[in-house]
């Protein structure tokens, strides 16, 4: 009687614990450490240099909503087609990266997917000298639709941080001010963003933050921009050239610059104004973007667009796994084009004579 007893015990406990270990390997959100010791210091951004970066990321395992053993209630949501979609656009770049449209992904599946994984996204602005006028709208806008309902931290690099509007913000989301030097050049003060970034990154963000995106002040949103431009490294189109051929994007054009790229080379123009991804990502980006740019001020030469000129060509050797449309930084002087059935962010009209420190 006894032994029986003892035999029934131990396969209850043996059960039990197989179903314990199956409930926690479907049910968690995979994170993983994984450290970086590459420490190629080189000026050239077709090398992977860097980081003793700690990368926290969650793998690319996307675990759908109320998919565990206890739980049979599944997200209802419109049955996915090959070949019924968006056919005014092209979704998907030649290196197999999604270019994110309106039409092209579920919102409220994407979001069940990433709130489950309690992710925490930071952005960054800068706001010295007058542009200080557009963070209100820029911050009151990105409560309403940037990472709703997500953790968010905005962190605003500013010259007069007395200055900065308070906003209400949702639980889970916060503003965090430092203090920036002022410049009395404008080129100076859009290119520092880079340094910036990377020193955020490596002493402040990496053990808290998943992903990052680095945004211009004087833009507003107007729409949704949520878990559907997540990914590893994050481009945005630049509204203005997507229309154009490459040998007309405002690329370096000079060999003497890091950021030169040749007529017929590049992928699309992208925006200086957004761009993310993974905290890995970002750092390496930023950390190979301010040094090509400070290598070649030693030499004398100022990239066209600054640090855009270095993203530019950065994107075209570390190719972006995801792309997000000019749905994702429009520019409010110009008419929404046909393609365009939402614009979720776009840069305000401003007048450079009246805002800049220097023409
Ligand atoms: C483009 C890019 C911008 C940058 C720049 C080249 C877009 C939409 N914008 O815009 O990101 O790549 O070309 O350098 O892609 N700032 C200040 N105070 C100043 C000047 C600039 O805080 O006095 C900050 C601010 O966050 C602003 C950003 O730098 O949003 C870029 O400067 P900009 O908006 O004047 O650059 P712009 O319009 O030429």
């Amino acid at each position: 009687m006894h032994a029986l007893n003892g035999k029934t015990v131990t396969v209850i406990l043996l059960t039990a614990l197989m179903l314990g270990v199956l409930y926690c390997y479907i049910s968690q959100t995979f994170r993983f450490v994984v450290s970086f010791q590459e420490e190629q210091e080189t000026d050239d951004s077709s090398f992977r240099s860097s980081a003793s970066v700690v990368l926290k990321t969650h793998v690319f395992h996307l675990v759908a909503p109320d998919q565990n053993m206890w739980d049979y209630r599944h997200l209802q949501y419109k049955q996915p087609s090959i070949v019924e979609g968006r056919t005014d656009v092209v979704t998907v770049t030649p290196w197999l990266a999604p270019v994110v449209w309106e039409g092209t992904f579920n919102p409220v599946l994407l979001d069940s997917i990433y709130q489950q994984q309690n992710i925490s996204v930071a952005a960054t602005v800068f706001a010295v000298g007058k542009y200080i006028m557009f963070l209100k709208n820029f911050l009151e806008t990105a409560e309403q639709h940037f990472f709703v309902g997500f953790r968010v931290h905005i962190y605003v690099f500013t010259d007069q941080p007395n200055e900065v509007p308070q906003v209400k913000m949702a639980d889970g989301r916060k503003v965090m001010v430092r203090s920036v030097p002022s410049s009395n050049r404008w080129q100076e003060i859009s290119a520092r963003r880079m340094e910036l970034i990377q020193t955020l990154i490596e002493e402040e963000l990496l053990k808290t933050t998943d992903y990052i995106f680095c945004l211009d002040v004087d833009s507003k949103f107007h729409g949704r921009w949520g878990a559907e431009s997540l990914g590893g490294l994050v481009a945005v189109i630049h509204p203005g050239y997507y229309w154009d051929s490459r040998s007309k994007f405002p690329y370096e054009r000079r060999p003497q610059s890091r950021a030169y790229v040749a007529p017929e080379e590049g992928d699309f123009y992208y925006c200086g104004g957004a761009f993310g991804g993974s905290l890995q990502e970002v750092h390496l980006l930023a950390k190979t973007c301010r040094l090509n740019f400070e290598n070649d001020a030693v030499e004398g030469i100022e990239a066209a667009w600054q640090e855009e000129s270095h993203l530019n060509r950065y994107m075209w050797i570390n190719k972006p796994s995801k792309v997000l449309s000019p749905e994702y930084l429009w520019q409010d002087f110009k008419s929404r084009n046909r393609e365009i059935h939402i614009i979720r962010f776009s840069g305000v009209v401003k007048n450079y004579a009246d805002i800049r420190p220097n023409v």
